[in-house]
């Protein structure tokens, strides 16, 4: 197949799904199109049968907004065009649903208006007059930013025009289905998934030596530091560890709440044991030196980054929201408390750490179970099944028509 996948490129969990999507659909013999704003963080430079299309966003001092969504229509109109694509995957539901819609129109209406005037319109074989649209949603595009009323009709249209739809985990199924009652569409769970040769523990070299000097711990947590992921939580969560099992917190990624996780740090008094790392794209190495990995947050819908910790043999301690539940099975992989319960989640990682055989025994249910139910092949084999589905359907009905 000829599959356009379009993300955020930058540092988070659909980015990552998508590229790790696209990069295990290329070695399976596919050719696969990015098109982004830029090279996503972690697709390397050159691979077989993987290809990157820019979308630049042209300036003119009149738009205060530059209207991105449209660029990215008309490179996507032009990489199907071009290419023969048979399908664009849209990860995340705004803006990219939304523009994948209008590339579609438009092949349409250059099909149309070619022949009205009797040309062929396309001089290789497959003339690409369609493509089939699927679309993944992902998290905060249903549960935050498709809420807002400026994009409430617009996330919802662009959902039930997409001819396959998938969400991350069973919970924003049902989120899906209630904010936005898409009587028309089904959603189908495609979950996250872990390459398991790349999250083995025993195949990386240790990178903490100095957080550990003295015997400390380490507690990891990798985000894109935005609100949702309560930051000052996790250092207040570390603190309690500390005084109690002498630990470091090494904190990867980036993003608008780090200040003020840093602030939360000298408050707590733990400033010289929280380090900061900044965006590191490869983590595998990082978690298969972390003893815990915490994520206390507000709402996930799914947690891409406990799953890579549990397949790396970290327990995870978290908050017990959304698709969270789905990923982290409370006391055997993990342990999860209420939403802000600094107290309970502290405890909680007390206990895991204070106990040795129990700590191992979290660790080996961890990794075990993440490639039980998350394993790369499996999940990847499903989405090719769902494109060759959709692509089958769409020429079924258009046939029809015909
Ligand atoms: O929806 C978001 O917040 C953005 C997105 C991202 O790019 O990081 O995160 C979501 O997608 C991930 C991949 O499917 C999930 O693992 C995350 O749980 C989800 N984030 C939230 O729901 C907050």
């Amino acid at each position: 197949m000829k599959i356009g996948i379009t993300c955020y490129p930058t540092y988070g969990g659909s980015g990552a799904v998508a590229t790790e999507l696209g990069i295990a659909l290329a070695a399976r013999g596919h050719d696969v199109h990015f098109i982004t704003y830029q090279q996503p963080f972690r697709l390397p430079r050159f691979l077989p049968r993987v290809f990157f299309h820019e979308v630049a966003v042209g300036r003119y001092p009149l738009f205060e907004f530059p209207p991105y969504d449209l660029a990215l229509a008309v490179r996507m109109h032009e990489v199907v065009r071009d290419h023969g694509l048979d399908v664009l995957h849209c990860h995340y539901a705004i803006p990219h649903a939304t523009s994948a819609w209008i590339a579609r129109q438009m092949l349409h209406e250059r099909a149309l208006t070619n022949a009205a005037h009797g040309r062929g319109e396309w001089a290789g074989d497959a003339p690409p007059s369609d493509v089939a649209l699927v679309t993944t949603l992902h998290g905060t595009d249903i549960t935050i930013v498709g809420q807002d009323p400026s994009f409430w009709a617009i996330t919802k249209f662009s959902i039930e025009k997409s001819d396959a739809i998938t969400a991350v985990s069973h919970y924003l199924r049902e989120e899906t289905i209630r904010s936005f009652g898409c009587t028309t569409c089904e959603v189908s769970v495609i979950p996250n998934f872990i390459d398991p040769a790349l999250y083995d523990r025993a195949s990386h070299q240790p990178v903490f030596a100095r957080e550990r000097e003295g015997g400390r711990r380490i507690l990891l947590h990798i985000s894109n530091f935005r609100p949702v992921k309560r930051v000052r939580d996790i250092v207040q969560i570390f603190a309690k560890v500390d005084a109690a099992v002498p630990s470091t917190l090494v904190m990867v990624g980036d993003g608008p709440d780090r200040a003020l996780a840093e602030e939360e740090a000298r408050q707590c008094g733990v400033a010289d044991r929280v380090r900061f790392y900044g965006k590191i794209d490869a983590v595998a190495p990082l978690l298969a030196d972390a003893d815990l990995f915490l994520l206390p947050t507000d709402r996930e819908s799914f947690g891409l980054s406990a799953l890579e910790a549990l397949a790396s043999g970290v327990p995870v301690v978290g908050a017990a929201v959304g698709g969270l539940v789905e990923v982290v099975r409370d006391g055997v992989t993990g342990a999860l408390r209420s939403v802000g319960d600094i107290d309970g989640m502290a405890a909680a990682a007390i206990g895991i750490l204070r106990d040795p055989a129990r700590h191992s025994a979290m660790a080996a249910a961890a990794a075990a179970d993440a490639r039980a139910r998350f394993s790369q092949d499996a999940v990847v084999a499903e989405y090719e099944s769902l494109y060759e589905r959709t692509i089958a359907q769409r020429k079924a009905r258009r046939a029809v028509r015909v």
